[in-house]
């Protein structure tokens, strides 16, 4: 597997053009977006940070393998409330801004800690995701993160309350630390890379 940093974008235009699969990777800061992206792409191109709101860019990452090539898009957290407020703002605008323009995305992966209730930030942001690129045709994905802080007993009931509290059938219970859901998560954006590559790259034009 071969990884390469595309770029950092601040803003729509700055975006990369390219035809192959994007696949983006939102949620709260803090939640494990950079590690997971990581331990996907087998390798530490997406700098990770004790410190949340540390991904303030949208960075873009290529992943080739034998099997497909796929971007990776990790956006800033939302929901950070230690950011001033037209910090957040000026994140939240990019995150709509990203959706909006990206309109060929394969797939969002909405990532939740695990060991965290939703908010009612969350469900409106799933619900969102659902009704805009959700009705474009990309996959919207629940991915809980950080399971390796659960016991096992608690994997289980934590993924039917986030199915329940979503409305979503399927969530991907991952540990970056410990590769957990990891091969199982890589094979199915392979998956949409490949089928995206078989329809001809985005089928629309490329970003
Ligand atoms: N225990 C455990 N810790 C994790 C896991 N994934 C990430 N972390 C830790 O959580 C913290 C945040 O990880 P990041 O990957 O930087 O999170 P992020 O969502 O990219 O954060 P922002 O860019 O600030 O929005 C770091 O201290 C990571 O080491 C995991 O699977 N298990
Ligand atoms: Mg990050």
């Amino acid at each position: 597997m071969k990884t390469r940093f595309i770029l950092s974008a601040a803003s729509v235009d700055t975006m990369p053009k390219h035809a192959m699969a994007e696949i983006a990777f939102v949620g709260r800061s803090n939640v494990g977006k950079s590690s997971l992206i990581n331990a996907v792409s087998g390798s530490k191109i997406a700098r990770t940070s004790k410190t949340p709101g540390r991904t303030q860019l949208i960075n873009f990452f290529e992943v080739s393998s034998a099997r497909a090539a796929y971007v990776l898009a990790d956006l800033p957290g939302y929901g950070y409330a230690k950011a001033p407020g037209p910090v957040r703002e000026q994140w939240r605008r990019l995150i709509g801004r990203y959706l909006e323009a990206r309109e060929s995305l394969s797939a969002v992966l909405l990532l939740f800690d695990m060991r965290r209730e939703v908010a009612g930030e969350d469900r409106a942001f799933h619900a969102l995701l659902v009704h805009t690129v959700g009705a474009r045709g990309a996959a919207v994905w629940v991915v809980g993160t950080k399971s390796d802080q659960l016991s096992k007993a608690h994997i289980r009931p934590r993924c039917v309350e986030l199915e329940r509290a979503l409305g979503t059938e399927r969530v991907f219970v991952t540990s970056a630390s410990k590769k957990v859901g990891v091969d199982e998560l890589r094979r199915e954006i392979e998956a949409l890379a490949a089928g995206h590559a078989r329809r001809g790259g985005s089928g629309k034009r490329p970003y």
